[in-house]
């Protein structure tokens, strides 16, 4: 199990997970993680959690797999929720805080946003270092508050930017996002073969206007937001 590949915040968009799940399927890889988010702003979230049940390893829960879940207003989630099973909410509730695994001596931890919560982002762009370096730090969501060993590698989701940084204690590193990065579908892959480990970035171009062809086709309640989400370059 040396070869893992990273997927994150999907949101729905079933055609930038089968691009990535296909390119997955092109590298070899021994497992898939999913840190989360696998519905929530876009259309097809029911299939979308169906094909991560179907290729994922180990998949954790993000903030919109919480949030979704409670009672709204928002004619958007409430559409967003009326195209999701009652199957599919006792999976998403089901989804543990966090993964863990060793590769070649290192303790790898992997969470959706924060040791401590999904709902705390942190962005390196936007944050100071020291709460930076919080994101290595145990806590009682990872069950290893009382534990003196921390993580040597981090990886996380949640703002759907990639990032890769090395600090004394370790290595953070953000996997981006599937569903709504502004570069393509990107995902990680963390290689141990080896002896030693590597962090790959891997961007996959996918097809956006179908995507929100299929979107318009579902007649989505906040079509209009998710194209902006999509076609992200056109607004910046
Ligand atoms: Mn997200």
């Amino acid at each position: 199990m040396s070869k893992t590949a990273i997927i994150s915040d999907i949101h729905g968009n079933l055609t930038a997970l089968e691009a990535v799940l296909e390119d997955i399927g092109k590298r070899g890889v021994d497992q898939i993680f999913c840190l989360g988010d696998l519905v929530g702003k876009g259309p097809r979230g029911s299939a979308c959690i169906e094909l991560v049940k179907k290729h994922c390893d180990k998949v954790i829960r993000g903030n919109w797999d919480v949030f979704i879940q409670e009672e709204t207003d928002n004619e958007h989630l409430k559409w967003i929720q009326s195209r999701l099973t009652a199957e599919d909410f006792k999976y998403l509730a089901s989804l543990p805080f966090h993964i863990e695994f060793e590769l070649n001596d290192k303790l790898i931890r992997c969470f959706h946003a924060s040791p401590r919560s999904v709902f705390e982002r942190i962005a390196p762009e936007y944050h100071s270092k020291e709460k930076c370096l919080s994101l290595f730090e145990n806590s009682e969501e990872t069950n290893s508050l009382h534990s003196s060993r921390t993580p040597d590698i981090v990886f996380y989701g949640d703002i759907h930017v990639t990032w890769l940084r090395s600090y004394d204690i370790g290595l953070l590193c953000n996997v981006g996002s599937v569903g709504l990065d502004v570069v393509d579908a990107t995902y990680v892959i963390v290689d141990g073969t080896y002896g030693s480990n590597s962090i790959n970035f891997v961007r996959v171009p996918y097809d956006r206007e179908a995507e929100l062809k299929a979107a318009k086709a579902l007649g989505m309640v906040g079509y209009e937001e998710y194209y902006k989400e999509i076609m992200y370059e056109l607004f910046s």
